[in-house]
């Protein structure tokens, strides 16, 4: 059987690290985007994860037409997985009009090279449960309603609607995974999973004295990255292209993600104050080591993330393997393996 090539872009992200992992595995060739020259520290998740000699790198930036239009040509693959993003919902509010040409016009002109260049290439898209934005009480599925409320999350969803237009009027091969949050040691320390596990550990090895939060209220639906790469395969695997949610199902708050880390990580922590008072200290020291800070709040916030899988259960037969005490546990130990 003839091997499959697949294009990463976004291969210096977490995702990436893991999907290319996967597809390894899964006997691909992989090529990986990468937007800048490579070096040896961009590449740091490909190394832990042991699979840097195997990944082709090309150089992709998604926001050049032309380099996008040449890689897609010369390259025909059968898949490509489009992980690269701006990503950061707080860095939105600050370039807006940046996070949309990366997010939305980046897609399209992926989008336009299929059209044009390379129709037969299957197409994922990472979509993003920020694309809801409030909707209240019920679980998030295929068929609620966007009322995305940060530039990124507005970036998602027309790069969202785009990839459904090629798919219905130019019969392109693609797929939008709606995917809720996940995170993995190999998250960037600006994520709030990853700041909590590395600056707790900082503070037990005296390296700073306090972790500095925003809204510790806020709810998510948290999932292991390594068990979301699969589901996106899956996706570009069915005879009919169509998009998916991937959650876990379950919403906790960052205030529990501190609590049960800090345990892992060695204290015993207790709460005390009220709002931007709030603060927690070790029982055994009776030191203070997590305060709120008003800077860390967003200009709008989600206040809470819960998805509903059941149709990629259904009918990509995904279900999460790794629920939230353990994704927890998993970050802890890699953090403090660190220092050891
Ligand atoms: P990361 O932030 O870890 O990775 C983003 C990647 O995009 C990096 O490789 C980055 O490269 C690359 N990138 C940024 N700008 C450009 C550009 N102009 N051209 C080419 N590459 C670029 O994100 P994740 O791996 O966590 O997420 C993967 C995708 O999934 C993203 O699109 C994200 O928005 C989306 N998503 C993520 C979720 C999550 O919880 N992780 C949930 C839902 C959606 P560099 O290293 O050079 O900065
Ligand atoms: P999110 O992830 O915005 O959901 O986007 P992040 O980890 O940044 O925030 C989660 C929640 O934690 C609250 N929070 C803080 N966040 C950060 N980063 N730093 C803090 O100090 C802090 N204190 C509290 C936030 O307000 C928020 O409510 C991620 C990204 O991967 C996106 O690309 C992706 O689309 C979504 O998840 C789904």
């Amino acid at each position: 059987m003839k091997t499959k090539r697949a294009l990463i872009t976004g291969i210096t992200g977490q995702d990436g690290a893991y999907l290319a992992s996967f597809l390894v595995k899964e006997g691909y060739e992989v090529f990986g985007g990468c937007r800048k020259k490579v070096s040896n520290n961009r590449l740091w998740r490909l190394k832990e994860l042991g699979i840097e000699k195997e990944i082709k790198i090309k150089l992709f930036d998604l926001l050049d037409e032309n380099n996008i239009n040449r890689v897609i040509r010369d390259g025909k693959y059968d898949e490509i997985y489009n992980l690269a993003a701006q990503s950061y919902v707080d860095k939105s509010f600050v370039s807006p009009l940046y996070t949309s040409n990366v997010n939305t016009l980046g897609v399209i002109r992926i989008l336009e090279a299929l059209r044009k260049l390379s129709k037969s290439t299957k197409f994922y898209q990472a979509s993003s449960s920020e694309m809801y934005g409030n909707t209240g009480s019920r679980a998030q599925d295929e068929n609620t309603t966007f009322k995305p409320i940060s530039p990124y999350a507005i970036s998602k969803l027309h790069a969202h609607r785009m990839q459904k237009i090629y798919r219905e009027v130019y019969n392109l091969y693609c797929c939008s995974g709606i995917l809720f949050n996940h995170d993995s040691p190999l998250r960037s320390n600006e994520f709030v999973s990853k700041k909590i596990v590395s600056e707790l550990v900082r503070v037990k090895y005296r390296k700073t004295k306090y972790l500095y939060l925003g809204n510790i209220y806020a709810k998510r639906d948290w999932g292991y990255s390594m068990d979301y790469v699969e589901a996106m395969w899956k996706m570009l695997q069915q005879k009919k292209p169509d998009d998916y949610v991937i959650s876990s199902g379950k919403s906790h708050s960052v205030k529990s993600f501190v609590t049960i880390a800090a345990k892992y990580i060695g204290f015993n922590l207790k709460w005390r104050g009220k709002g931007l008072n709030e603060n927690a200290y070790d029982t055994k020291t009776k030191k203070t080591i997590i305060r709120i800070k008003k800077e860390l709040f967003r200009p709008t916030e989600i206040k809470s993330t819960f998805g509903n899988s059941s149709k990629a259960n259904r009918i990509l037969k995904w279900s999460p393997k790794t629920n939230f005490n353990q994704l927890v546990k998993i970050m802890s130990e890699a953090e403090l393996k660190k220092y050891e």
